[in-house]
């Protein structure tokens, strides 16, 4: 179950906001007494509540609003207990001044919001002394590991117990907590208004990672990398997963680059069974993989892990095809060629990164004659020299006549929206540019592209491709391209931002 958390400062619109809740299918909300502004009358909250309330009034101390005594906090706290509500959230050092009556559920919790102690058995042990129907221990995630401790608390915990971190390493906490065992897990009404960090919203919780549907045998999956809260993996995998009715999450996971190799240990226990892998890990990834394939060995970096029959990591790169089959798609709409419509061609690639190593190396395999540029100089001409191909200096670009453009940098990614990697004068008509930037979907290199006459193809061909490969080593199924497209583009005009 899903518990949403309103905090607003007027009653007539925590009314409010409940019922549209009730009506959005929320089963059980959080009222946040502390946000009121005048004194809470809790009666007029709850006397046609739409849904199961849990009562909570939190002090400063806990990141709380309220600003009156701690006596009429008590007495609010007691008030709610006497009409009967659902549930009572009691801080653990007041739990023996509030006393047990009639049938409400006391929540006896503990916030930590700077770190999650190594004493967090002997915390959880003490609230299990305090006359609990529910235990809730909330903390600081400072790394990845941290989460996964919490839910190990949370699994072996005899007592009820709602366990999850707070800030980016631990939203898998909360996700994942009703899978070990939590009676439920909290969200907010909408992302703006985030009572704690990292809480997501209803909507997220409930549509996208389908929190009410994890049990205990679900598949776990992710993507990996730092920053990773821009990505939209989670999105269309989970989508993608929703529609073929397969009982599978996927998760945002944030790894620093220094900590791949003990995280992913640590992880172990969360039995995931394949990974995205982004940005700083590719190289990381390939290393720590018990298995790789060729083409993945030869561009040392790989975007994908999955356990096989064996549970060994295997490890792919399916930006590769997905780059590949892109530009294809661009010189022959129809796939009506029966050679590769790369080979031969003139091809010009800005950037030096992993996806241009990866895209860079599919393109001499297939025969292309490339050009590499980069900014920086000499990671450029490394990565010519890596793949026997040509380089030309950043600031000579323009001057060469090029059958495809490839822009492999995040120039023109949001929000610098009104920068591009290539000036329009550059650009000749019969070109294909394709470009890996996915947000926007129409860069301003692309626009200027189709101005000048040349065909384009954007970077959600690329995205949705190689998501698509990885959905079929993570399942075994072919991933369903229509609604993985039209979930990106639909993610990217919502989010407005990655
Ligand atoms: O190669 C992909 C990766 O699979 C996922 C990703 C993302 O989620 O942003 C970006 C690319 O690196």
């Amino acid at each position: 179950m899903i518990c949403v958390s309103i905090g607003r400062t007027r009653h007539k619109m925590v009314m409010m906001e409940h019922r549209s809740l009730a009506e959005k299918g929320a089963e059980l909300v959080e009222l946040r007494l502390d946000w009121i502004a005048r004194t809470p009358d809790v009666n007029r909250l709850i006397k046609d509540r739409p849904t199961p309330v849990v009562i909570t009034c939190r002090r400063p101390e806990d990141k709380g609003r309220w600003n009156k005594t701690e006596e009429q906090r008590q007495a609010l706290l007691r008030t709610a207990i006497v009409s009967e509500v659902e549930y009572v959230d009691i801080e653990d050092d007041i739990a023996g001044t509030i006393p047990r009556y009639g049938k409400t559920k006391r929540i006896i919790s503990h916030h930590n919001f700077d770190e999650t102690p190594d004493d967090l058995e002997e915390i959880h042990a003490a609230m299990c002394k305090k006359d609990p129907d529910i235990v809730k221990l909330v903390t600081m995630a400072n790394s990845p590991g941290d989460s996964v401790r919490m839910l190990q608390l949370v699994a072996n915990a005899k007592v009820p117990t709602i366990g999850f971190c707070m800030g980016e390493y631990g939203v898998i906490s909360r996700i994942l907590c009703g899978k070990y065992g939590s009676p439920f897990t909290y969200a907010t009404f909408s992302r703006e208004r985030e009572l704690a960090p990292g809480q997501l919203a209803f909507s997220e919780m409930s549509r996208i990672y389908r929190y009410d549907e994890i049990g205990p045998e679900t598949p776990v999956y992710g993507v990996i990398g730092d920053p990773i809260a821009h990505s939209l993996s989670p999105l269309i995998h989970n989508l993608a997963f929703k529609h073929d009715k397969l009982d599978a999450v996927y998760l945002p996971f944030r790894i620093p680059k220094d900590r791949l190799k003990e995280t992913l240990k640590e992880f172990e226990w969360l039995n995931v069974q394949g990974y995205s892998v982004t940005i700083p890990h590719k190289a990381g990834a390939l290393e720590l993989a018990d298995e790789a394939d060729e083409a993945s060995k030869k561009m040392g970096v790989a975007n994908t892990l999955f356990k096989d029959d064996k549970k060994a990591w295997q490890a792919r790169n399916t930006d590769y095809d997905a780059a590949l089959d892109s530009i294809r798609l661009g010189l022959d709409p129809q796939g009506k060629a029966t050679a590769d419509p790369i080979n031969g061609k003139q091809v010009l690639l800005l950037g030096a990164g992993g996806v241009s190593r990866a895209i860079g190396a599919g393109i001499v395999a297939a025969g292309g004659v490339l050009t590499i540029s980069n900014r920086s100089r000499t990671r450029g001409e490394q990565l010519a020299k890596d793949l026997g191909c040509n380089h030309c200096t950043w600031e000579n670009r323009g001057s060469g006549r090029y059958d495809i453009l490839v822009n492999g940098t995040a120039v023109g990614m949001y929000p610098n929206v009104n920068d591009t990697p290539f000036a329009q004068n550059f650009m000749q008509e019969e070109m294909l540019v394709f470009d890996t930037v996915y947000n926007p979907e129409n860069t301003l290199l692309l626009k200027q592209a189709r101005e000048r006459g040349c065909k384009t193809v954007s970077g959600i061909e690329m995205f949705v491709r190689q998501a698509a490969a990885q959905y079929k080593l993570f399942t075994g199924k072919e991933a369903p391209l229509e609604v993985m497209r039209n979930t990106l583009r639909k993610g990217i005009s919502a989010v407005g931002k990655l």
